[in-house]
C-alpha cells in the first residue's frame, strides 16, 4: 500500500472542511481512511473439454515389400470413335399377314361414304341453279356456247365428257329443257351411218332410241348430223350450222 495517495487524501479533506466546527459544541469527526484490500481468491475450477482438432498430417511411408493397394476408381467414358464402315444387307424378313383389300378397310369405306355425300349435295346445289340435269348416272349440261357440230363434238370431249346422246325419253327431257331454256337447237351425239338415211351413234353402234320429228329424216346422204328441235323432235341436219353445246357426263 503506498502511503503518498492516503496522505494526498487526508490534504484534499482537510482543505476542504477547513476549521470544521468553529464555535459549536457538537462537531463531527473528520471522514475515516479505507482498509487495506483483502488477500487473493481460491483457483477457479477446470473449464470442459475443448472441440475436436484438424486430422493430423499423414504418416510416414511403410516399408518397402508391403501389400499393393486396392485398385483406383474407373476414369471418365472417353469420346465417341468414328462410325464404322457400314455391314452388309441383311436376308429378306419373312412376308408379314395379308392384308385386307383397302376398298373394304372401314377408314376408306367412311371416307368413300363421306364424298358420295358430298358430291350428292354438290349435285343437287348445281341442279337447284339449273346448271346440271341429272337423269340416273347421267348429267347433262351447256357452256351456253353456240357452235358447228365440229366444235361441239371437241368441246365436249376437253371437258371429259361427250355430245348429248339421249338414250330414253327421260334423257331427251332432260336435254330438251336446256334447248328450251337456252331457247336454241342442239346437236346431238348421233351421225349418219355408211348407209345413207340410216343413222348410229358417235362409236358405231345402234340407236336404241329415237324422237325423229314428221318426215325426218330426209336429208339422204345430205345431212349428216342431228338437231334437237325446242318440241323435243329430232333432225337430220347439215353439220355446219351453229348450235347450242350440250355435253353429258
Ligand atoms: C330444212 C332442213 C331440213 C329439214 C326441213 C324440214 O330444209 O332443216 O333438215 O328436214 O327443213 O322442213
Ligand atoms: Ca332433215
Amino acid at each position: 500500500m503506498k502511503l503518498l495517495p492516503q496522505l494526498l487524501y487526508v490534504a484534499v479533506a482537510v482543505a476542504f472542511f477547513p476549521q470544521p466546527c468553529l464555535g459549536q459544541e457538537k462537531c463531527g469527526g473528520i471522514p475515516g481512511l479505507p482498509g487495506t484490500p483483502g488477500a487473493n481468491g481460491l483457483p477457479g475450477r477446470d473449464g470442459r473439454d475443448g472441440m475436436k482438432g484438424d486430422p493430423g498430417p499423414p504418416g510416414p511411408m511403410g516399408p518397402p515389400n508391403g501389400l499393393p493397394g486396392a485398385p483406383g476408381r474407373d476414369g471418365l467414358p472417353g469420346p465417341e470413335g468414328p462410325r464404322g464402315e457400314q455391314g452388309e444387307k441383311g436376308e429378306m424378313g419373312a412376308p408379314g399377314p395379308e392384308g385386307r383389300p383397302a376398298f373394304l378397310d372401314p377408314e376408306v369405306q367412311e371416307i368413300l361414304r363421306s364424298l358420295q355425300q358430298r358430291i350428292a349435295k354438290l349435285e343437287r346445289v348445281l341442279a337447284l341453279k339449273g346448271m346440271i340435269n341429272k337423269v340416273g348416272n347421267k348429267i347433262f349440261a351447256t357452256n351456253e356456247m353456240v357452235v358447228n357440230f365440229e366444235t361441239t363434238l371437241q368441246t365436249c370431249q376437253d371437258l371429259g365428257g361427250s355430245v348429248a346422246q339421249p338414250m330414253n325419253e327421260e334423257e331427251n327431257d332432260a336435254v330438251l329443257s336446256i334447248v328450251k331454256r337456252i331457247n336454241q337447237y342442239a346437236y346431238l351425239g348421233i351421225k349418219e351411218s355408211s348407209v345413207p338415211g340410216e343413222f348410229e351413234y358417235l362409236d358405231g353402234t345402234a340407236l336404241n332410241y329415237t324422237n325423229w320429228r314428221r318426215n325426218e329424216p330426209n336429208g339422204k346422204g345430205y345431212e349428216s348430223c342431228v338437231e334437237m328441235y325446242t318440241d323435243g323432235g329430232w333432225n337430220d341436219k347439215k353439220c355446219n350450222q351453229y348450235r347450242l353445246i350440250v355435253c353429258e357426263f
